[in-house]
């Protein structure tokens, strides 16, 4: 009688309970909006989103997206060891994570997979997660206990890590992969880790970071040797004026990158070490290796783009780039022959740059290496558009002087480089 009456309230509890959880598919699409949102929703449709991105991860079971609608989310985020995606619907720019001040921006803790992936988002005043009474980690993004999260497509600026390491990024016990970003204005390290395998970084711009130590771009400490390939790493400062831009004890590979412009020695690896086809100022022993003013478009105003006749053009080794980075941090094609620059580097044709941009001539649009008629019948279906910018593309790059219009100037530049031959 005591069973039958046991198994009857299991029957009923298991009604409640099918009842409450909502029955979602593998691959389920959950939405998010700052402006419209509200957490009593379901948010299983736009209509219905969510309020918070973390109501959307504490909703996601592993291969679901969360997927973020443009405004500002001041919050603090933890994976929770699920294997999701947190996507934005537009550029980092406009889809911002304010850390508030409170702690990182966002946790990896839980020993996440590659397959946890953040994509799209500006990263700011994060300032850290305390490993201890006084030292904090990773101010925009903590990895710990051997997660290993995938980063792309982020801004991650303004953040802290006071009295600790990696105010942008701290990979403790961990490692991480983060590719097409901008790592700036962090400070305890633009990118730390120690005790990982390792970070790989790729394709990103690593500038006007700080540290208390040495290592204001990237510190990697015991235990860890980082990857780092096609990335712009500049302008970083330390307390030591020395070792600022990369600075690892335990080994380090710097392949196709640009590390100039600080104050002291701007690479200092030790241990097993290959920096190749990189442009390092003060120069760095390996293969391909230039020390020359890269000479960048504006680097006052941070733009890193190649000028004509930078020896960085075709200057790297293409065999360096994972075959999945078939892109540059603009979007546009990795892989770019100028014809005007005598290939330097290394692989077969078209060359990799050294850095995070790939060279094309103005008014190369779809950057196959060639103005030609295709070029014109883009600039002519963008005349005369005054809302480019990188939210578009420049206007599918027809914008080449990046002045958000589309106009006389552009078809000069265009016309120019036509007429200069890069159509053979
Ligand atoms: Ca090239
Ligand atoms: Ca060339
Ligand atoms: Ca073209
Ligand atoms: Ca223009």
């Amino acid at each position: 009688m005591k069973k039958r009456t046991n198994l009857k309230i299991w029957w009923v509890v298991s009604v409640f309970l099918l009842g409450m959880t909502p029955t979602m598919a593998a691959g389920t699409t959950i939405y998010v909006d700052a402006n419209d949102g509200n957490d009593l929703n379901d948010g299983l449709t736009p209509e219905t989103a969510f309020a918070t991105i973390q109501k959307g991860i504490d909703t996601a079971t592993d291969s679901d997206t969360v997927l973020v609608d443009i405004g500002v989310y001041t919050e603090n985020l933890d994976f929770q060891g699920k294997a999701i995606k947190v996507k934005s619907t537009d550029v980092a720019e406009n889809t911002i994570i304010n850390g508030g001040g409170a702690g990182s921006c966002v946790k990896f803790i839980s020993g996440e997979t590659a397959d946890a992936v953040l994509d799209g988002f500006t990263l700011t005043n994060g300032s850290g997660t305390y490993v201890n009474a006084i030292q904090r980690f990773g101010g925009g993004i903590y990895c710990y206990n051997s997660s290993n999260p995938t980063i792309n497509n982020c801004i991650i600026t303004g953040n802290s890590a006071p009295g600790g390491s990696g105010g942008g990024i701290s990979c403790w016990y961990a490692s991480a992969t983060i590719t097409n970003c901008i790592i700036s204005e962090n400070s305890n390290h633009g990118i730390s880790n120690a005790f990982g395998s390792g970070v790989t970084v790729i394709n990103c711009i690593i500038r006007d970071n700080y540290a208390s130590d040495y290592g204001g771009g990237i510190r990697s400490g015991g235990g860890s040797s980082p990857t780092i390939i096609n990335c712009t790493i500049v302008g970083n400062d330390s307390y030591h004026h020395s070792q600022s831009g990369i600075w690892a004890l335990s080994g380090g590979t710097v392949l196709n990158c640009i590390v100039r412009d600080h104050v002291g020695v701007d690479v200092y690896i030790h241990g097993a070490t290959n920096v190749a086809y990189s442009n390092v100022e003060g120069g760095y022993s390996g293969q391909g290796n230039i020390d020359a003013d890269p000479l960048f478009v504006d680097a006052g105003s941070g733009d890193y783009h190649l000028l004509i006749g930078s020896p960085c053009i075709d200057a790297g080794d293409s065999n360096s780039v994972p075959d999945y980075i078939t892109t540059d941090l603009d979007g546009r094609p990795r892989f770019i022959d100028d014809p005007f620059t005598v290939d330097t580097g290394s692989g077969s044709p078209p060359i990799v740059d050294m850095g995070t941009y790939e060279f094309s001539c103005g008014g190369d649009t779809d950057g196959n290496g060639q103005v030609d008629a295709e070029d014109f019948v883009t600039l002519f279906s963008w005349w005369l558009e005054t809302s480019c910018g990188p939210q578009n593309d420049w206007c599918d790059w027809a914008d080449s002087n990046k002045d958000g219009t589309v106009n006389i100037d552009d078809l000069l530049d265009m016309i120019e480089n036509w007429l200069a031959g890069t159509d053979p």
